[in-house]
């Protein structure tokens, strides 16, 4: 058998058994929701005929061509009954694209679709496209908003970091044929984390957004906020309300931004966002949920202190470690939520629960006290309570 041959046969046998791979839920003591064994999809997922030249005249020793270095920030979708992720795929280049991977039950033994998505681009082409969040929109279209990232025009000479973050929209009614839209235009000079509402507010197209100043410092900015465009076509919004501002000591202390679309219940939106502290080892990235009121999705009513999941064993490293970060998840028809986070910009995870315990767990659980003395109390409050049952 030739090197080509022997090399093929094993790395085929390796990713299909990986790909095949059932996945088990664990035990949560918690009880807030189930974390997994495996991590749901890896560059190692990325098929093979993205990565290889299958041809043994032009590649004998069977090696790979194009390298990828990492899948994870995955938008998610449930479409035509097929649990569906819109991808994250960084490849060794730096480039990020988008790729929809599908698995049968939400939860292993996702598949890559068999090409990447091709994005149209708008007149200003983007230098970096990532983390789309998927809106199944009442206007009958699947919606793709996204980060597009360009050159900062005004970076001084020899500045080859600065960068201007815009949301790029795109939409599809099958996730194979995109159209392409201008970016959303709104007052802020960065934005990044922007997340189309899945229903009109007063006739409108609805954003949350999250503006801010620069690339990573939000400035004056930060916070989650929302607003309202007359146009999907040519989206801009004019006026900004911060839902849920970034707040000293709290996880949410540096930034913050908003997940997916939020999921409609009897009793509100029910959101999922990430909050960023600073630490000494460097940001720490986690995910709080919070539930904001059914007429008026820009207003809070509930917000569990803290965060609700956090990194934690291999998933606390990474290209950028101690990062969970989601604009994924999936309510699905018998009440089970499917969250899909990545962690440590590398890898995709999944966690399930259900929107019965979600709305438990956001209404009931304290909220934020802000200091440690308040901290104390809610905590005596509970022990009392448990003594006098
Ligand atoms: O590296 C962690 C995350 O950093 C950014 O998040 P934010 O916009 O809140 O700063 C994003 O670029 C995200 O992709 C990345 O996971």
């Amino acid at each position: 058998m030739t090197l080509y041959e022997q090399r093929r046969i094993a790395i085929e046998r390796a990713h299909e058994e990986l790909l095949s791979l059932p996945n088990e839920k664990l035990f949560s003591t918690g009880g807030i929701y189930e974390r997994y064994k495996n991590p749901i999809l890896t560059r190692d997922h990325v098929p093979l005929n993205w990565r290889f030249d299958f041809d043994p005249v032009t590649n004998p020793f069977f090696m790979e061509r194009i390298g990828y270095n990492a899948t994870f920030n995955a938008g998610a979708i449930k479409w035509n009954g097929r649990y569906l992720l819109a991808v994250r795929v960084e490849g060794n280049d730096r480039k990020s694209f988008f790729a929809i991977a599908e698995s049968p039950g939400g939860v292993d033994n996702f598949r890559f679709w068999p090409r990447p998505i091709t994005m149209p681009e708008t007149g200003d082409p983007d230098t970096n496209v990532y983390d789309m969040r998927l809106t199944a929109h009442e206007d009958g279209y699947i919606y793709g908003v996204f980060c597009t990232e360009r050159k900062d025009p005004s970076a001084p000479e020899g500045d080859t970091s600065s960068a201007v973050a815009m949301a790029g929209i795109a939409r599809t009614k099958d996730l194979v044929d995109w159209q392409r839209l201008p970016d959303l235009i709104s007052s802020a000079g960065q934005q990044r984390n922007v997340v189309l509402f899945p229903e009109f507010v007063e006739g409108k197209y609805a954003f949350y957004t999250r503006p801010q100043d620069g690339f990573i410092d939000t400035g004056s900015g930060g916070g989650i906020g929302f607003g309202l465009s007359d146009s999907v076509e040519n989206a801009r919004v004019k006026e900004e309300a911060i839902v849920d501002a970034k707040t000293y000591h709290t996880i949410c202390e540096v930034k913050n931004g908003l997940g997916p679309a939020p999921i409609k219940t009897s009793q509100g939106w029910l959101q999922l966002a990430h909050g960023v502290r600073n630490t000494a080892a460097g940001l720490r990235y986690t995910l709080y949920v919070f539930m904001t009121a059914l007429d008026k999705p820009w207003m809070v009513t509930h917000k569990p202190a803290g965060h609700f999941l956090a990194p934690v064993g291999s998933e606390r490293t990474g290209d950028v470690s101690n990062v969970a970060f989601s604009n994924g998840w999936i309510a699905d028809d018998d009440g089970r939520v499917l969250i899909y986070y990545a962690s440590s910009d590398t890898r995709m995870y999944v966690a399930t629960t259900t929107v019965d315990r979600l709305l438990d767990h956001c209404i009931n659980s304290p909220q934020d006290g802000l200091r440690s003395a308040a901290s104390v109390r809610t905590i005596n409050r509970l022990i009392s309570r448990n003594e006098s049952l």
